[in-house]
């Protein structure tokens, strides 16, 4: 207990992110989930909320500024395009891309996925190649490889973890060969809450002559990220983990590749020129926008990252850090509680996976959920990674700029509660 009141000094002293102001930023928090029971959300790794500021600018959007984007000549179009490419430019600065045309607006970072395996796998690997991936991913960078390696006869390989939730980097001078093209890997687990050694993982891709990318979904939203800096040639990301809207996510890539890459879908503004025999394909980045963009949606992501530009990505880390410390010290004081994944702070994002022993992982979501806690259960879209740990499920909670220590304190009294009921 004196551990933890420490851990909660240590919190007030830190609270340059001023927690209480942050959590009146965001009006969800003030509901009550059940009469009498206020909200204690707990699942910011499946999806955040967001702050009024970012539903003000796409209300003032659709109430002031819309029109289609690229196409119009008249006012009202030209303040959509300037709004739409002005979001596309602070989104670059926030990864700290070298330009705004390395930034593909895609509906989240699946589609991130989806548009490299299309564009460049289908172009780039043939039969016997291989790609590697670890055992950590989410589906979302494993099943666009599973459909590209079965359609070219290609071999998936998979760096595996130890015990602890981090990658077994003894295995990759094994794993990585003249044979490997692309080497894509997480750079924080959405179930371990690891956060990878990125740099070093696309500088032993490269050193093979493979591609890097980089599933940069529960990083970019926690932690300053720099894609000069990991040098990784693409990477992906969804907004609606970061404070922004859900239909708009981010792929970023090298521009060269990008460049030499065929387009993921036909249609209007793809395009430079169309006649009844072909087409020849627009610049960058929009080569790769076909149709009517999620204009709105940009738009509020743009805002989103004014929104933690102005908190500072460096004080939200921080601040996450301290969470989980705080976390993870709380959570193993409940008997029968395994945690999965790295046991300290330093290594692990604002992620907490558990199971509790006599409890099944849905269950225990089911009393918090009576309780107003939010946290999701399940295999969280990562089915080998449980398989592995020999389980099929377990209970997660995840942290976000907003989330107090008394929020914390709740979910273990409610695991201690859980316990109650059922009689253990
Ligand atoms: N993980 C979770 O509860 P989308 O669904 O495309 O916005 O994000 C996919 C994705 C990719 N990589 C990682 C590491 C992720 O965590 C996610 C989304 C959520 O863990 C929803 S399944």
């Amino acid at each position: 207990m004196e551990k933890l009141q420490k851990l909660k000094d240590f919190c007030s002293f830190l609270n340059m992110l001023n927690v209480q102001s942050i959590r009146a930023d965001f009006p969800i928090l003030n509901r009550e989930i059940y009469p009498g029971v206020p909200l204690v959300f707990l699942d910011s790794a499946a999806s955040t909320q967001r702050p009024s500021v970012v539903l003000e600018a796409m209300d003032d959007y659709y109430r002031q500024h819309h029109a289609n984007v690229h196409r119009g000549i008249h006012r009202l179009s030209e303040e959509a395009t300037e709004l739409y490419e002005g979001a596309r430019e602070r989104i670059a600065d926030f990864v700290n891309a070298t330009g705004s045309c390395q930034i593909i607006y895609t509906r989240n970072a699946t589609e991130g996925f989806n548009l490299v395996a299309y564009s460049w796998g289908r172009t780039n690997i043939e039969e016997g190649d291989e790609i590697l991936l670890t055992e950590m991913e989410h589906h979302a960078n494993l099943i666009p490889w599973q459909m590209l390696a079965k359609e070219k006869g290609a071999v998936l390989r998979y760096v595996p973890f130890l015990e602890d939730g981090t990658l077994d980097l003894s295995t990759l001078p094994k794993l990585l060969t003249e044979k490997t093209k692309l080497f894509s890997f997480t750079a924080v687990s959405n179930v371990f809450g690891t956060v990878n050694p990125v740099r070093q993982l696309v500088d032993a891709a490269h050193a093979v002559g493979a591609l890097a990318m980089v599933d940069a979904a529960q990083a970019v939203p926690h932690m300053p990220v720099d894609v000069q800096a990991w040098d990784c040639d693409f990477m992906a990301f969804s907004g609606h983990k970061m404070c922004g809207p859900t239909g708009i996510g981010v792929l970023f890539g090298k521009r060269e590749l990008l460049d030499a890459m065929p387009p993921f879908m036909g249609g209007g503004d793809m395009i430079l020129r169309v006649d009844f025999e072909g087409a020849t394909w627009n610049e960058l980045p929009w080569k790769f926008e076909a149709g009517t963009p999620s204009i709105a949606e940009a738009i509020g992501l743009g805002t989103a990252v004014d929104y933690l530009n102005d908190l500072g990505m460096d004080e939200v880390h921080a601040y996450e850090q301290f969470l989980t410390g705080y976390a993870l010290e709380s959570l193993s004081e409940v008997p029968g509680l395994r945690l999965y994944g790295p046991a300290s702070a330093g290594q692990k994002g604002a992620v907490t996976s558990f199971t509790v022993a006599g409890i099944h992982p849905h269950d225990v979501a089911d009393i918090l959920d009576k309780q107003g806690i939010a946290v999701r259960a399940g295999h969280h879209c990562a089915m080998p990674l449980h398989h592995r740990c020999g389980i099929s499920a377990t209970t997660r909670a995840s942290f976000y700029l907003h989330t107090t220590t008394e929020e914390i304190d709740k979910l273990v009294a409610g695991l201690h509660h859980a316990r109650q009921v059922f009689r253990l």
